[in-house]
């Protein structure tokens, strides 16, 4: 499994399962923020963007899609499914999230405050700075 790829421990019985999340254990950094992505179309791919100074978990906790990480060398494609699974995106990784399924809802835990400056929304900017 990739190093990206998280097993998230889950607690199932009989009324269904609960999966906890904290700061430093299963998440490698402090959670200072969190958002979620629902109502998501097929036909609008999301992301495109890299940012220089933020780490974020991606959990995919109903229905499935699809990440690619790109690291200006090497486009990784990871298929997200499952609430037991986060996927980990360091700092300066392009980013591009598509094929949602229907239904499909998307939790993202991240280590800082939204700051827009944060954002490298320009590929070849992007490129210069991790080549
Ligand atoms: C990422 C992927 C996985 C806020 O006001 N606060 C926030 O914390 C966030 C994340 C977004 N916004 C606003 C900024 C835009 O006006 O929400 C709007 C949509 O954001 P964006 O176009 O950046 O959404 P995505 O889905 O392309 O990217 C988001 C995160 O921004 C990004 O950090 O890694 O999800």
């Amino acid at each position: 499994m990739s190093k990206k790829l998280m097993d998230l421990k889950g607690h199932t019985d009989g009324r269904g399962l609960l999966v906890a999340l904290e700061s430093n254990k299963s998440v490698p950094f402090d959670i200072k923020r969190i958002y979620y992505l629902t109502d998501l179309k097929k036909s609008e791919p999301r992301g495109f963007h890299a940012h220089k100074n933020l780490k974020q978990v991606a959990i995919c906790l109903q229905g499935s899609c699809r990440f690619i990480l790109d690291d200006g060398k090497t486009r990784e494609e990871f298929i997200l499914s499952s609430a037991t699974q986060g996927l980990l995106i360091e700092e300066m990784y392009w980013r591009e999230m598509d094929q949602f399924s229907d239904g499909c809802v998307i939790l993202v835990l991240a280590s800082e405050l939204y700051d827009e400056s944060d954002y490298i929304r320009d590929y070849n900017e992007f490129k210069k700075r991790v080549l």
